[in-house]
C-alpha cells in the first residue's frame, strides 16, 4: 500500500483523515524552502563535529546499532539554528499535533528535533514504533492507546529511495499485534522534495532506509512532540536557558519546557513545577 500525498494547501480535515487511515502521510510542501535550506546550511556547518555512528540514544551500543553506523545524528537545533524556532511555529504542522495529541493531554513539548544523515552505504534502520519510548503506555489497550507521539521527518534536501528515503508500512499502526514489525515487502519508502516532511504517528511501523550510493548523503531532521505529562527524549529545558528563549514566543517556551504541564480539561496534576508553582510563560 502506498502512502498519500498530499498538499500542505489541503484542507486540514482531509489531512487528519489521511493521517488517522493510514498511520502517515507525506505532506508536500509543508515548511518554507527558505527556513529549510537555512536549516541545511546550519546543520551541515555543525556536521562536522559529530562522529558518523557516534549517537547512542542513552542505549551505548544498542542505541548505536539503532542509529546506524555510518549516520551522524545531533540535536539541541535551536543552539545551532534560528530556523529550529520557525520551525516550532510552523502552523499546519501545530495544528495537526493539536488534533493527534491535545484529546490526551493538557499540553505536548517537543520530542526531539534531530538531524539524521545517513552515509554512504548505509544498511536500512531496523523497522520499529516511535511510541516503544513509552512502551507501558502505548503497549496498554494497543491499538487503542492513546496517541503519545507525532513525527515528521522532514527533507532538508531531495530525498531518494537511493539516498535512504524513510520506509513506512502504512495502516500499521492498527495492526493488533504491537510486536509484530512487518515485512520489508510491505514498506514505502517516503520519496521527498526539499521542505516536503512525512508526519507519522507513534504507532506505525517505519525505519531509515538504506544509502546505497557510494557518496551521497541523505540530508533529514525528525522533529517530534509527546504527550506533555511523559519524558521527552530530548532534555530541551535544560539545553535552552530563559535568557536563550527570552525572544521566543509562548508556544515555543512551551515546547521547549519553559513552561510548566497543565493537564486541564483533562484530569490530572500540575507538572514540571519551580518550588511547586506553575512555571508560567509571558
Ligand atoms: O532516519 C530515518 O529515516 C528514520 C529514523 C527513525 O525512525 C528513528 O530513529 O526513530
Ligand atoms: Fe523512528
Amino acid at each position: 500500500m502506498a502512502l498519500q500525498r498530499i498538499s500542505a494547501a489541503s484542507p486540514l480535515e482531509q489531512i487528519l483523515e489521511t493521517l488517522d487511515a493510514d498511520g502517515g502521510v507525506i505532506i508536500e510542501g509543508l515548511f518554507e524552502v527558505a527556513v529549510i535550506e537555512q536549516m541545511r546550511e546550519d546543520i551541515l556547518a555543525a556536521a562536522a563535529d559529530f562522529q558518523p555512528g557516534a549517537a547512542t540514544q542513552g542505549l551505548g551500543q544498542d542505541g548505536k546499532a539503532f542509529v546506524g553506523r555510518n549516520t551522524i545524528r545531533f540535536s539541541s537545533l535551536g543552539r545551532l539554528s534560528e530556523a529550529y524556532f520557525a520551525m516550532l511555529e510552523n502552523p499546519l504542522y501545530a495544528a495537526i499535533a493539536d488534533a493527534v495529541l491535545l484529546p490526551h493531554c493538557g499540553s505536548y513539548w517537543v520530542n526531539t528535533g534531530q538531524a539524521m544523515l545517513i552515509g554512504p552505504q548505509s544498511p536500512a534502520q531496523m523497522l520499529h514504533r516511535d511510541c516503544d519510548n513509552w512502551p507501558a503506555v502505548s503497549a496498554q489497550g494497543w491499538p487503542d492507546s492513546p496517541e503519545v507521539t507525532l513525527s515528521a521527518m522532514i527533507a532538508l534536501a531531495d530525498v531518494t529511495e537511493e539516498l535512504g528515503a524513510t520506509r513506512v508500512i502504512p495502516g500499521s499502526h492498527r495492526w493488533a499485534d504491537y510486536k509484530e514489525n512487518g515485512t520489508a515487502e510491505l514498506i514505502y519508502p517516503a520519496e521527498m522534495k526539499v521542505g516536503d516532511a512525512l508526519v507519522y504517528t507513534g504507532k506505525v511501523v517505519h525505519g531509515g532506509g538504506a544509502n546505497r550510493t557510494d557518496d551521497q548523503w541523505r540530508l533529514a531532521m525528525h522533529l517530534s512532540f509527546v504527550l506533555g505529562w511523559l519524558v521527552p527524549e530530548e532534555s530541551s529545558p535544560i539545553d535552552y536557558s530563559d535568557a536563550d528563549l527570552a525572544q521566543q514566543s509562548p508556544r515555543v517556551k512551551r515546547l521547549l519546557g519553559h513552561q510548566s504541564y497543565d493537564p486541564r480539561p483533562h484530569l490530572g496534576g500540575g507538572l514540571w513545577l519551580r518550588h511547586v508553582d506553575m512555571i508560567e510563560t509571558t
